[in-house]
Order: structure tokens, then C-alpha cells, then sequence
């Protein structure tokens, strides 16, 4: 088959596929949230998976990539940590047959074949999304609003695509100045320890637009050991809707939460059957997402699964 088809020899029954996954780490609440979806979807299809968490480094998943291909896998999946530097490990998964999808992040590869979907949300989306809010809610000020951004992991798809998608959308309103961004790398000790340095160098701050929730968790710790109200004095906007997050913004903490699906597990058992059974999924399957604000996180929580 072309460019290596799990379905060489006609499609495995389910219980004989096995699968590597290769993940980012557990960084957040959403990464937690995305393992076990993934753990759990596989369970459910009944199809084997080799589980390995990188621990946020591209060299570890890089050699859990390569111990896959050793392995003989029938289909690789993978979170790319950063956007670059997979066109070496992915030809070598690619001249030994086997498929590989890309759930949640990006690569940066301009040779498409190198992976036969890429399953995940639309981050510059989620990025003009935060950046509409904060438009619409200094639609009236005459006076520069100070605002701080939490990047994500430096290199990462959804932490350029987040500060590239907010950045067009607040360059509408002159008055809205990004005037610190610095990385917190997706964790809440990151956020807390980003915003105690750059509270200080910028005490004047009007809002925190975080790349993620536990950034924002993190942030809401620096500002009240500041003596500052979170919500209040600054204003936050985050990405994902996980739980935590939905509480603090359910609690006035948070301002308006930027949804990202981390359920991505039933999505790519789909793509990996229909790799089993010889057909070509889609190359590119954008999750559905939505906002929050603090009254709709009210009535999302009792019901919210992660
Ligand atoms: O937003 C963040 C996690 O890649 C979409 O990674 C994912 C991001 C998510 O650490 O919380």
C-alpha cells in the first residue's frame, strides 16, 4: 500500500492492532484529561496501546517514536511537545510502514505524507476567540489597558498559534497593549512564578491572558499573595475548560474561558480503524469548542467530565 497502510495484508481484527502513543506529558489538567480519554477509548475498542510519557521533552518522545517503529507497531500516534524538528523520525517511521496521526498538536513538516491525519483544535481560533473578549470588554476605554500573556511551551502549536490568534484581534483597539509575554510552559507553578516576577516590573497590569487554565490558576495565587483581587483588580482569560479552571471562573477568579476538547480518544480510535480497514481519513479533523463565561460555567459544572 502507499506510504505504508496498516491494511497491507487486510485489516487485523481489533484485539490483534497495536498502537503507540506517545504523549506529551502531564503538565495540566487538560493533558490529564486527554491520557486518560485516550486510555479509556482504547480500552473500550479493545485494541492494545503502548502508553510513554515525555515529560515535555522532544528528545523523549522522539525515542519512544523510534522504540515504536523497533516494536513494529501497527500505527503510531503522537502529541508533538514543539511544532519542529520531526521530518527525521517520521521518515524513519515512514519507511518502515507505518502510519502515523497527530492528535491535539502540530507539526511544522511541509511533507504532508509524513502523517495520514492530524486530529485537534484550531488554536488560532481559541486565540482570537480570548482576544474578542478582551475587545468587547474595552470596547469603551479611552486609557491603554496593561496586559500580561502566559505563553504556553515555547515552540509548541497551540502556544505560537494562542498569541497569534489574540494578537490580530486586539490590534483593532490601539489601547490594548500586550506589554510582558513570557512562557509558564503550560504549568501553574510556570504561571505563578511568570506572574510574581512580572507583577513587580509591571504593576500597572489590567488583565492576564493565559495560554491555558493552569497558567491562569497559577496567576490567581501570585495576584492574591500580592494583596490583589484575581477577577477584579486583573482580569483573567484562559484556554481549555477544565474543571479547575470552570471553578475558579464559576468563583469570579477567571473572567472568560476559551474551550479546548482535550476528548480526543474516540476520535482517534476512528482514524485508527479506518487505517485498519485501508481507507484515508481525513487529513485534518478540527475539534468543536466553545466559550465560557462565568454564568454559563455555573451551569457547565455540575455536568463538566474532566
Ligand atoms: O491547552 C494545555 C496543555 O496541546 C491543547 O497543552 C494542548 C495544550 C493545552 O498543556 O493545557
Amino acid at each position: 500500500a502507499d506510504g505504508g497502510s496498516a491494511a497491507e495484508g487486510g485489516p487485523k481484527p481489533l484485539d490483534e492492532l497495536v498502537v503507540g502513543f506517545a504523549q506529551v506529558g502531564a503538565e495540566s489538567g487538560w493533558r490529564t484529561a486527554n491520557t486518560k480519554d485516550i486510555q479509556a477509548a482504547f480500552e473500550e475498542a479493545g485494541i492494545e496501546l503502548k502508553f510513554s510519557d515525555a515529560q515535555q521533552k522532544q528528545e523523549n518522545q522522539i525515542k519512544a517514536i523510534r522504540s515504536y517503529i523497533q516494536q513494529q507497531v501497527d500505527v503510531i500516534a503522537f502529541s508533538p511537545v514543539v511544532e519542529t524538528g520531526w521530518d527525521a523520525v517520521l521518515n524513519e517511521a515512514k519507511a518502515a510502514g507505518i502510519p502515523v496521526v497527530l492528535t491535539d498538536r502540530a507539526v511544522d513538516s511541509k511533507d504532508e505524507s509524513l502523517y495520514v491525519s492530524f486530529l485537534g483544535s484550531d488554536f488560532v481560533l481559541e486565540g482570537e476567540k480570548a482576544g474578542q473578549w478582551v475587545l468587547d470588554e474595552y470596547a469603551d476605554t479611552t486609557e491603554p489597558v496593561e496586559i500580561i500573556q502566559l505563553e504556553g511551551t515555547t515552540g509548541a502549536a497551540p502556544a505560537i498559534d494562542r498569541a497569534e490568534g489574540f494578537a490580530e484581534v486586539i490590534a483593532e483597539n490601539p489601547n490594548l497593549e500586550v506589554v510582558a509575554s513570557q512562557t509558564g510552559d503550560f504549568t501553574r507553578a510556570g504561571g505563578k512564578q511568570v506572574t510574581e516576577a512580572l507583577l513587580k516590573s509591571n504593576p500597572g497590569v489590567d488583565l492576564i491572558y493565559a495560554h491555558n487554565d493552569d497558567m491562569g490558576l497559577g496567576a490567581i495565587e501570585a495576584i492574591e499573595a500580592a494583596g490583589l483581587v484575581p477577577g477584579e483588580d486583573i482580569k483573567i482569560v484562559t484556554v481549555d475548560a477544565v474543571k479547575d479552571g470552570m471553578q475558579a471562573l464559576a468563583d469570579g477568579k477567571i473572567n472568560f474561558i476559551v474551550e479546548c476538547s482535550p476528548l480526543l480518544g474516540a476520535q482517534l480510535i476512528e482514524i485508527i480503524t479506518q487505517v485498519n480497514d485501508g481507507e484515508t481519513p481525513e487529513k485534518r479533523i478540527v475539534t468543536e469548542e466553545t466559550t465560557f463565561t462565568q454564568e454559563q460555567a455555573i451551569e457547565a459544572l455540575p455536568d463538566r467530565q474532566y
